[in-house]
């Protein structure tokens, strides 16, 4: 008996995706629940007593909130041991926690490198209202700054530059680790798989393609996650054609600048 799971979640957020591919690779059963970021559901207050981040997602396990996208997964781990997303020893445990921290500060950069690039042109659309609304969305203040940046500059502005540049050097310590294992940390599927999945989809996503194809070891390691049966249920089911092809458009649309910029780093 696994108890009652329900899963907060955002269908495209990458942080909402590593919970529920940890979630299908364990073949647990859920509940889901959406929380719609543009809209500020993430403020509403009875998810803040759940989440008083004000982030997707939250794992609800028997009435009891779970928080923090990788320790919901450890979580995850932890109470459900049956399907193992961790090495059984000490040192393949630390390889795995080495990655998924990094794959934390990667994050940092997440939103602007998206907002930058896929839904900017829309949001942009529907004029300066559309703009403040998108940012007062956000919590805080600095990641109301970022997102107006992301948003009024695009990938013109400096802090786009630095999260590409966040996002290749992840993509090229991918690289270098996949040469000597076919998985991030270990000879199998681990929570350090599932936690950099989200990130090369979303660059995939937003049509920077190129730099994953780029990367040989790589790209045969994307491929083999998407091959798995996890990966149906817990990504395509969820982020759907309509805001892929969005996404991809806006980002081809880009993509000439992204190039020239990759060229200068
Ligand atoms: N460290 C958190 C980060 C969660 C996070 O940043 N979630 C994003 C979506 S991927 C979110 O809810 N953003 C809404 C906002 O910033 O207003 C985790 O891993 O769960």
């Amino acid at each position: 008996m696994t108890g009652a799971l329900t899963l907060y979640h955002a269908p495209p957020s990458t942080c909402s995706q590593k919970v529920r591919l940890a979630l299908a690779e364990k073949e647990l059963a859920y509940q889901l629940q959406v929380i719609d970021l543009s809209a500020g559901g993430q403020h509403d207050p009875d998810y803040v007593k759940l989440n008083p981040n004000h982030v997707v997602p939250t794992l609800v396990h028997e009435g009891r909130p779970i928080i923090e996208s990788m320790l919901i997964c450890e979580y995850l781990e932890d109470a459900f041991p049956e399907i193992a997303l961790m090495p059984q020893d000490a040192a393949g445990r630390h390889a795995v926690r080495l990655w998924t921290q990094y794959v934390d500060r990667v994050h940092a950069h997440a939103a602007v490198l998206t907002f930058a690039v896929g839904p900017r042109k829309m949001i942009v659309s529907q004029g300066q209202a559309g703009i403040e609304a998108n940012v007062a969305s956000v919590h805080g203040k600095k990641g109301q700054a970022a997102r107006r940046i992301a948003l009024e500059q695009g990938v013109a502005s400096p802090l786009f530059g630095e999260a590409l540049a966040a996002f290749v050097a992840m993509l090229d310590r991918m690289e270098g680790s996949l040469q000597s294992s076919p998985w991030l940390a270990d000879d199998g599927f681990t929570l350090a798989d599932v936690a950099a999945l989200p990130y090369v989809l979303r660059l995939d996503h937003l049509s920077m393609t190129p730099l994953i194809e780029a990367r040989p070891k790589l790209a045969d390691w994307f491929a083999r996650v998407a091959a798995r049966p996890s990966y149906g249920p817990a990504i395509t089911h969820h982020v759907v054609p309509p805001l892929v092809a969005m996404l991809k458009a806006n980002g081809a649309e880009v993509w000439p600048e992204i190039g020239a910029l990759l060229k200068v780093a």
